[in-house]
């Protein structure tokens, strides 16, 4: 039985959580740190076996924790997966691997330097069996070469502090590794555009709606629209244009209501539920992974993380320079070649 630690329970770490006590086979919960102390113990209450360790680092070098899931405020992955690495545990990282690129590569040298593939990060998207047939078709070449992406990624509110740079770097960075995984390509450029800011843009740091432009090293370009105050829904959008025809990922399917003549289908708001199988999968997966003592290959790695973190990075730079910036990735080291 693989003994995980969490660090961080807002509601998505809650939600991993139950997961793990709950569903995930292989796996229990021993040990759970949060900077609300008074919320985690209340979301551990139902759970005498866990405990609550204040400080996130003793919660890694716990004996009782063999496995560590970062949920925790983006700024703190990076140290959390320095410190578990040290320990040699696993690692399940919530985007994003570090705040920066530079960052990024420190915990990708500190992985290759321990000899052991640790972290998987949660690129739940991966994992999604809507995104596996679409990338299946795409990848098996029966509608010729991609040419061209479009995706959209919808939230239907933000909180206020949401800014320019959280957009990119906890939303746009879904699209990033997803189209990255889907096409099987990377990226060599990336350009940021503003079109007429919405009226639901909550503050002067937060351009909403925007454009991600990214071309891929085969030249394939992709446009990742990015509006976290929508309104209306939880919505996410891709199709690719092959040379032979185009491919769209399915619309969760929903109940058709005709009334009033009128014609309709629901939509949620809940993000974390509209992918929740994709998420309830990668934890199995990781969970398998951990207690044959590997990796599992169909998730996102260190590297895929670092790959991410260059391409938010040159997406930041873009949103100030207004231009094309390049994307300055270097070869996936052996380390990281399945
Ligand atoms: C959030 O961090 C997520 O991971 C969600 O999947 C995404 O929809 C949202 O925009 C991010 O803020």
């Amino acid at each position: 039985m693989l003994k995980v630690g969490i660090i961080g329970v807002g509601s998505m770490g809650t939600q991993h959580f139950l997961r793990l006590m709950n569903k995930i086979h292989g796996a229990t919960v021993t040990a759970v740190s949060d900077i609300n102390e008074a919320h985690a113990k209340e979301v551990i209450a139902p759970y005498p076996t866990v405990r609550f360790i204040a400080d996130p680092i003793a919660l890694i070098n716990d004996p009782e924790v063999d496995a560590v899931v970062i949920v925790s405020i983006d700024s703190t992955h990076e140290e959390y997966c320095l410190e578990a690495i040290k320990c040699g545990k696993y690692i399940f990282c919530e985007k994003p691997l570090s705040a920066s690129a530079e960052g990024a590569k420190k915990v990708v040298d500190a992985e290759i330097a321990g000899g052991k593939r640790l972290i998987q990060m949660g690129f739940n998207r991966r994992f999604d069996p809507a995104y596996e047939e679409l990338k299946a078709l795409v990848v098996s070449g029966k509608l010729g070469a991609p040419l061209v992406a479009h995706c959209a990624h919808r939230n239907a509110n933000y909180p206020a502090q949401y800014d320019d740079v959280v957009a990119v770097t906890g939303t746009a960075i879904h699209e990033i590794d997803t189209m990255a995984w889907l096409v099987g390509d990377y990226f060599t450029k990336a350009q940021v555009i503003f079109p007429k800011c919405s009226r639901h843009s909550k503050n002067e740091n937060l351009h909403d709606p925007q454009i991600v432009m990214l071309t891929t090293s085969s030249g394939m370009v992709i446009s990742c629209e990015i509006w976290v105050n929508c309104q209306y829904a939880y919505d996410i959008r891709c199709e690719v244009l092959c040379e032979d025809g185009t491919a769209t990922l399915p619309r969760p399917s929903r109940v058709d209501v005709c009334t009033n003549q009128t014609h309709y289908k629901g939509m949620t708001t809940d993000g974390l539920g509209y992918f929740a199988e994709a998420y309830d999968r990668e934890f199995q997966a990781w969970a398998d992974a951990c207690n044959a003592g590997t990796y599992c290959k169909a998730a996102a790695s260190a590297w895929d993380g670092y790959c991410a973190a260059v391409t938010t990075d040159s997406c930041l730079k873009s949103q100030k320079s207004g231009a094309i910036e390049a994307v300055p990735l270097t070869d996936r080291p052996d380390f990281y070649i399945d």
